[in-house]
């Protein structure tokens, strides 16, 4: 166990009560090492990876669900909320998916039946624990004209992939609210066509799922706005999704640091404070915001982009203790 939790702080939570939920991705190492914290700050949470596609069905007739289960559990013994993430995306999903019993490519006709079974059968087994599900994730290309992502799903299926997987979860669940996840907000323009698209031909979907990946640079609180108010405008529910704040730049590869400095930990505090501002102020269209993680003692970013390059992107350190950005952001 890392935490030793300080119960006389607020609850980070309970500092947005009036505006969203706050959440965190969790995983079974987290729940385990910061299960205490998780419990005290958070109020809604996100298996990391535990139900992507390929952590859940490696096989055709092969469903593991005992990593999935016991984040759910998790969240039931604490009264939690649940995101569920996610049921369609062009990574981490597996080999067998795609291919047919030679070998060879599957047919579009058999890769949407095993997408619906998937999807009922995670759907349904998760019915009444979680209540939002990122239904496609990244489909849209990063660059260049095209609007959908290169992906098999995109090549064996076409573009209506999308649109089924909306429509076969919301048959599996029809309260469960239905989410496009995207990452970046430069991609707003392109999110919205496609979404407006879905809209139009009335595929069940709800809500827009912002990732917000940030950097202490990058992008501009213009940006991040400009993509809100274009989200806001389809009349969709919008979540943050998979928030963090990197040290580093993008670009930045350089492997010397092994604290932050106090320099980096002032501009985290005064990003984060003038990030969650700007969120206040959206409070009407936002339901929901999610950290991509619930402490630095454990991010995603320690492998990315630089494997074993340690990040300090959350609100609370490796001992699980509040950073100053913790505390610019809930005594606004
Ligand atoms: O945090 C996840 C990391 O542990 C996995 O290795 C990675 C696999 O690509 O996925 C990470 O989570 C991603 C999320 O599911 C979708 N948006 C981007 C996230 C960071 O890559």
């Amino acid at each position: 166990m890392v935490e030793n939790i300080n119960r006389s702080i607020p609850k980070l939570y309970e500092a947005f009560q009036e505006c969203f939920d706050i959440g965190a991705a969790v995983n079974p190492r987290t729940i385990f090492q910061a299960g205490d914290l998780i419990a005290h700050h958070y109020n809604s949470l996100t298996a990391e990876n535990e139900m992507k596609f390929e952590r859940i069905h490696p096989a055709e007739d092969t469903y593991t669900f005992e990593a999935a289960d016991r984040i759910v559990g998790f969240a039931r013994e604490h009264g939690k909320k649940l995101r569920g993430h996610t049921l369609v995306w062009h990574n981490q999903a597996s080999d067998w998916l795609f291919q047919g019993s030679d070998g060879g490519s599957v047919s579009r006709d058999t890769l949407l039946a095993r997408l619906k079974s998937h999807i009922n059968t995670v759907v349904k087994r998760y019915q009444g624990d979680v209540y939002a599900w990122d239904v496609v994730n990244e489909a849209i290309a990063d660059e260049g004209p095209e609007l959908l992502r290169p992906s098999k799903w995109l090549d064996i299926a076409g573009p209506s992939f999308i649109a089924k997987a909306f429509e076969f979860a919301h048959e599996a669940d029809p309260k469960a609210l239905l989410f496009y996840n995207e990452s970046h907000p430069l991609k707003r323009d392109k999110i919205y066509t496609l979404l407006q698209s879905l809209r139009s031909q009335g595929v069940p979907v709800h809500g827009v799922g912002l990732q917000a990946h940030w950097n202490l640079y990058d992008p501009g609180l213009d940006d991040i706005r400009a993509a809100i108010e274009r989200y806001a405008s389809l009349g969709l529910v919008l979540h943050l999704t998979e928030m963090d704040m990197s040290v580093f730049r993008f670009e930045d590869r350089r492997v010397d640091l092994t604290a932050p400095t106090e320099e980096m930990m002032e501009l985290q505090a005064r990003r984060y404070e003038a990030v969650f501002s700007l969120l206040r102020e959206y409070r009407n269209f936002i339901d929901s915001v999610t950290f991509w993680g619930a402490a630095d003692d454990y991010t995603w970013l320690d492998d990315f982009p630089v494997r074993g390059r340690k990040n300090w992107p959350l609100l609370f350190d490796e001992k699980c203790q509040p950073k100053p950005s913790f505390w610019r952001v809930v005594s606004e």
